[in-house]
């Protein structure tokens, strides 16, 4: 990746007002161009108090320099920190002289792109960083921090491990043996391959469901008017967030709220309730509503216990999981059809069972089994890995198996960032904030 060379600079604070502001440098120029600034002499991680100046020497702050001599350093190179007030004037001032002495702004992650180019951390562990910074409950900050620690990397090293086994195996033989013979290890290769597939799959089956702690689930809540959708989402999101009424097609517009359930990071969606509607304004809601149905990663299908025949037509979604959801319990106890969750907005009876059926949909059984943030990226990463293994056949020759091993490999060294991957660097590290 190119630039690496030149010295960056980002507020890594947020934008705005606040007690204090922090202004990064990293780089070659980092601890020189502080100096400009902050005075020479900075001691290696000790702050001092150091008066801030603009190109003419006029003060623009005083504050806290903090200097990090790489490689370390967060980065790996030298960084130094620089904490001002928390004015955005000030700060912009400071960034606008750390430019003028030949910084550059940081691109969005690139404080953590260089700490991984530097070998400071794997590919997992940075987007660790990320999926920390924007972590909507405390387990996805959990697990995040989890991955921080490496967690993905000593998951899969064992694998990597065996894959070294295996291509030193039919390597061998490739460089000793006869290749036009039959291969003599292709048969214990093959098999070894294959039991490898097989617990890479089943480590993926066990990773799978803590994505959604990052992705985060979205629930639509639809049906026909005047159901309950509008309370139930009140009631979940504990908060009058929806309009409620006695008269049908009170919801024209699609409400959000976000939740969590567990832990689980949810968005909530009411919608209008589905009619044949001649309202211009209810008809463009009821085409919102399905649209948000076919966005939805489940649907809560709610339905009236006092109107049990009552049922609106729901968009055909194949592969969108509905939830049946009988609401209005407490008009109607003991009474009504015997499939489906029961539940009361007006009294909250049934919620825990339904908030334990949307976790179950989503595949989790309990927060706490799980230990670390999984993307889908790196589920997408396992699956090439089996797939490779999955092909090796005793029957196929030393060469054949021999690039089927090493692409296994490229495929795990993948996941971790190793080796040569600029395309996916660049992707996932623009997802970050600037300044991380
Ligand atoms: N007794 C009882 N009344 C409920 C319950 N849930 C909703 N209601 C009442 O049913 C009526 C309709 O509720 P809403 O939440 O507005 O229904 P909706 O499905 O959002 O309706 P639309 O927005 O028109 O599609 C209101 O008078 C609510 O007070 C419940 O669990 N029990
Ligand atoms: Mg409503």
């Amino acid at each position: 990746m190119s630039g690496a060379a030149d010295t960056i600079v980002a507020l890594a604070t947020p934008a705005g007002v606040g007690g204090i502001g922090v202004i990064r440098l990293s780089g070659p120029g980092a601890l020189a161009l502080a100096e400009r600034i902050a005075g020479a002499g900075l001691p290696a991680r000790r702050a001092t108090h150091r008066r801030l100046r603009a190109v003419a020497g006029e003060v623009i702050d005083d504050g806290i320099v903090l200097a990090f001599p790489g490689p370390h350093s967060y980065t790996g190179e030298d960084v130094v920190e620089l904490q001002g007030h928390g004015s955005p004037v000030l700060l912009q001032a400071l960034i606008d002289t750390a430019l003028h002495w030949g910084a550059r702004m940081a691109r969005p992650g690139e404080f953590t792109e260089r700490a991984f180019l530097h070998g400071r951390m794997d590919l997992a562990q940075a987007e660790a960083v990320a999926d920390l910074i924007h972590a909507q409950t405390a387990t996805a900050a959990r697990l995040a921090r989890s991955s921080l620690d490496g967690a993905l990397a000593r998951e899969v090293e064992p694998v990597a491990g065996e894959i070294r086994n295996l291509r030193v195996l039919i390597e061998a033989e490739i460089d000793f043996g006869e290749t036009d013979l039959e291969s003599a290890v292709a048969p214990e290769v093959a098999q070894r391959a294959a039991a490898l597939a097989t617990s890479v799959e089943a480590l993926m089956a066990r990773l799978r469901p803590a994505r959604v702690y990052s992705t985060g689930l979205r629930l639509a809540l639809v049906g026909a008017p005047n159901v309950g959708k509008s309370s139930l989402m009140n009631r979940l999101a504990d908060a009058e967030v929806a309009i409620v009424t006695e008269r049908p097609g009170t919801t024209r517009d699609l409400l959000r709220a976000s939740i969590a359930i567990d832990g689980i990071p949810v968005e909530l969606i009411d919608t209008a309730g589905l009619r044949h509607s001649e309202d211009e304004v209810e008809r463009i809601g009821i085409e919102r509503a399905r649209s948000a149905a076919a966005g939805a990663d489940l649907i809560l299908e709610i339905r009236d216990l006092t109107r049990p025949r009552v049922r609106a037509e729901l968009p055909d979604l194949p592969g969108i999981p509905v939830l049946q959801v009988w609401n209005k319990q407490d008009l109607c106890p003991g009474d009504g059809p015997r499939d489906g969750l029961r539940v009361s907005a007006v009294s909250g009876e049934g919620l825990d069972a339904l908030r334990a059926a949307i976790r179950a949909e989503a595949g989790i059984a309990d927060a706490g089994q799980q230990r670390f943030s999984v993307r889908t990226r790196h589920l997408e990463g396992l699956a090439a890995v089996a797939t490779c293994l999955r092909r090796i056949h005793p029957g196929h020759s030393p060469d054949l198996i021999a690039e089927d091993l090493r692409l296994a490999e490229r495929a795990l060294d993948g996941l971790l960032g190793r080796g040569d991957h600029e395309e996916l660097l660049g992707a996932i590290f623009a997802g970050f904030c600037i300044g991380k």
